[in-house]
């Protein structure tokens, strides 16, 4: 099996490409990113390309030449960023996606395109919100990510590519910091508390959001894919999660552990209204059922962790 990551430089790639390594072989799985510096610092660790996923003749050369099966595009312009550029967010989200289905299309390639809980909006039942409901989100990463869904789903049923993936929640982890979302504050916080002492959240303290460690995150993209198809009654996408808690939660958490920690609130508008518009917790029982989710980390256990990873490396 020959893997193409694409964006692979963000948050996610940088870790899915060890684990990818690991499952399949380090010379089948192959990174792929626009920006040079990215792509030069993934070349110390696996097969490394320049590449934009936009331009579909240099994405198709790229299928060629690596003989690729599967492709996980991780190609995005997170929700808070979004709203700064709609019009490039979409450029970039639905573009970069539109060529991955095509491409699949003509080499029989299977695709993993990450949604995430930005796909839900204010009409969607907060609490426990279930795998098929109401999708009307308000931000542009949202409308991205329903018609991404919406999309890949057509492609399986009209064009039979085998299209997979995952709505994600936060992300929480210690490698590649994540940019432009609006979950980042549960990853930037331990590296002020672990700099500073001091972190001032952007987020209402009594707002709920489902989160994920990145371990289990890694799982998800593969175990998913792996899985026996037959047993798949959705594809795209399946909600995910494995915790859900507010700034206030986490914090207190961190500050059991590092008692002198301060925490402020500095509440950044644009984050605190997409915030408010996103589940509190979601119901993932369809994923758990159909091909085994089942995650590993939860508030205390990933806090420690973090801790842990974060004081080595800084
Ligand atoms: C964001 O906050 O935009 C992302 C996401 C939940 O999709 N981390």
């Amino acid at each position: 099996m020959n893997i193409l990551v694409v964006g692979a430089g963000g948050q996610i790639g940088t870790e899915l490409i060890p684990h990818l390594q690991s499952l399949y072989g380090e010379d089948n799985v192959i990174a792929a990113d626009l920006k040079k510096e990215s792509v030069d610092k993934l070349g110390a660790i696996s097969r490394s390309i320049t590449l934009d996923a936009l331009d579909i003749n240099s994405y198709r050369d790229a299928i060629v030449n690596y003989k690729i099966d599967r492709i996980y595009n991780l190609v995005a312009l997170l929700s808070a960023t979004g709203e700064k550029n709609p019009k490039l967010a979409w450029d970039i989200n639905m573009g970069a996606l539109l060529n991955s289905l095509e491409l699949a299309k003509e080499f029989n390639c299977s695709v993993f395109t990450p949604s995430s809980i930005g796909a839900f909006g204010h009409s969607t039942p907060h609490d426990n919100t279930p795998q098929d409901t109401i999708m009307r989100p308000n931000t542009i990463y949202g409308v991205c990510k329903v018609s991404g869904e919406l999309l890949s789903d057509y492609y399986y049923s009209r064009f039979g590519v085998d299209t997979r993936s995952v709505r994600f929640p936060g992300i929480i982890s210690n490698g590649a910091l994540p940019g432009g979302g609006t979950t980042d504050y549960a990853v930037e916080v331990f590296y002020e508390i672990l700099q500073k002492g001091e972190y001032t959240s952007p987020i209402p303290e009594n707002t709920y959001m489902d989160m994920l460690y990145m371990p289990d995150a890694l799982i998800a993209c593969t175990k998913l894919m792996d899985c026996d198809p037959s047993k798949l009654i959705h594809r795209n996408s399946f909600n995910v999660t494995a915790m859900s808690f507010s700034p206030k939660e986490l914090f207190d958490a961190i500050k059991k552990r590092v008692p002198n920690a301060i925490f402020k609130y500095e509440i950044d508008p644009v984050k605190e209204a997409i915030s408010a518009s996103w589940p509190n917790s979601l119901d993932d029982s369809c994923a758990r059922e159909e091909w085994g989710w089942n995650p590993k980390w939860n508030l205390e256990n990933m806090v420690d962790d973090m801790l842990n990873a974060i004081s080595k490396k800084i």
